[in-house]
């Protein structure tokens, strides 16, 4: 049987439980998904010649980075030729690219030092999502940047944040495509604090102060994301996940951001999407796989996965949610890795979309238990493998082969960056 075969059989079958897989591959192909820019170089950026710093981490030493925006981009070409689906570009502002040996710390930073990553995305037809970077900088004094007691460290951020309200709104404006601006820093303590509120209130109003910068809000979206802990700050984050909802419940404007490895390992975030969609109009979501704690795993097609996919659809979400990935891992081959992980969430969306939730919800409803049980279990053996390959045919990429694209890839290109050093 040819694969168009396997897929018109498997079409068959979903239609008979009231699915139309036709409907939900082209409705996919049209959900922008953020790839992130750091997958590609360990969270390194092109700014500073330091390490990682503050309070995140990646590890693993495998060979063939990339080094230069040049590098990174062809990395990145290499990956939207491999994933399905509609992407944006999730940048940080630490990936500015300064020409001709000019330089600008993070509060000069201007709208021109992204013009190269502008052009990469308009000519693939990309939106961008923007981050400023709060972290990997010496600046951060005593591992505080918005919150700090110091008038000098935290207007210096406050600058940053500034500046990349100013730089969203360019890239919006370029694009045509509204910028996501998510705000996280590592601000907290390794040993128990002695003052938890003082802080929470200099983040609170460093916040404002940023978010007063003009912009319009049709254009650009802040979101505050929240954290558990940190490497090295185990003991107070400022940042939590209370702080990080009353800010946005109290800011009109101003988006909740959940990454799911910053949770306590019991704490689902598929549960806290529909909760969250009952007041926010809109929510942003990092999307990543927590091995422990926030370990950043590569995102797979597991359980938890699937089922923040299947909420974001059965609450009828996709256009309220904004959805990135935000993982590294730099022990295994990187390409591989941003596939993987941009596939496994495409993945957990069709899966989602080729369930009958009408039909489950009327179940749970009517308190048939035991319908709902049978029907969700024989959900999972339905041939969703065939409509996978579909859609990757539909993308123009294909369900398999691409491995040994990134083999090639990696034979031709990222072993050689190794051998020069
Ligand atoms: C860190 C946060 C944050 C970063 C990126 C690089 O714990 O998840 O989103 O991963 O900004
Ligand atoms: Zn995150």
């Amino acid at each position: 049987m040819t694969g168009t075969e396997r897929y018109a059989e498997a079409r068959e079958r979903y239609a008979k439980i009231g699915v139309d897989t036709d409907a939900a591959i082209e409705k996919l192909k049209e959900i922008p998904v953020s790839l992130h820019c750091w997958q590609g170089d360990d969270v390194m950026g092109f700014d500073h010649d330091g390490p990682l710093t503050g309070g995140i981490q990646t590890t693993g030493d495998y060979p063939g980075k990339a080094r230069t925006p040049k590098e990174l981009m062809a990395d990145i070409d290499k990956v939207l030729a491999l994933a399905p689906g509609k992407k944006k570009l999730n940048l940080h502002a630490s990936y500015a690219i300064f020409e001709d040996g000019e330089f600008a710390d993070r509060d000069k930073l201007e709208p021109k030092h992204f013009k190269k990553w502008v052009e990469f995305a308009k000519e693939r037809n990309m939106g961008l999502d923007f981050n400023p970077t709060f972290f990997s900088h010496d600046k951060v004094k005593d591992g505080l940047t918005l919150s700090s007691p110091d008038e000098e460290t935290r207007r210096f951020w406050i600058g940053h944040g500034k500046a990349c309200i100013r730089i969203s709104e360019y890239f919006a404006k370029e694009t045509g495509v509204p910028c996501v601006m998510n705000i996280w820093t590592g601000d907290g303590a390794k040993d128990i604090p002695a003052d938890r509120l003082g802080p929470r209130v200099r983040y609170r109003e460093a916040i404002e102060e940023i978010l007063a910068e003009p912009h319009d809000p049709a254009l650009v979206k802040p979101c505050v994301e929240s954290k558990v802990f940190g490497i090295g700050v185990e003991s107070y984050t400022v940042g939590s996940a209370e702080f990080a909802l009353s800010f946005a419940a109290a800011h009109e404007g101003c988006l909740p951001l959940m990454d799911n490895g910053h949770y306590h390992p019991t704490e689902v975030v598929s549960d806290k999407i529909p909760a969250l969609l009952a007041f926010f109009p809109e929510i942003a979501l990092h999307i990543t796989r927590p091995v422990r704690w926030d370990s950043d795993h590569v995102v797979l097609y597991d359980d938890e996965t699937r089922e923040m996919a299947k909420e974001i659809v059965r609450c009828d979400a996709l256009e309220r949610v904004d959805m990135a990935l935000d993982y590294f891992d730099a022990g295994i081959n990187r390409i591989s890795a941003w596939v993987v992980g941009f596939r496994s969430w495409q993945k957990a969306l069709l899966a989602a979309l080729c369930t009958p939730h009408a039909e489950l919800k009327k179940l749970q409803d009517a308190a048939d238990w035991t319908a709902l049980m049978v029907r969700q279990e024989e959900q999972k053996m339905m041939p969703f493998c065939d409509v996978w390959a579909e859609y990757c045919r539909r993308c123009g990429t294909s369900e398999d082969g691409w491995f040994e694209e990134v083999k090639r890839y990696e034979a031709q290109v990222l072993a050689k960056r190794t051998q020069e050093g």
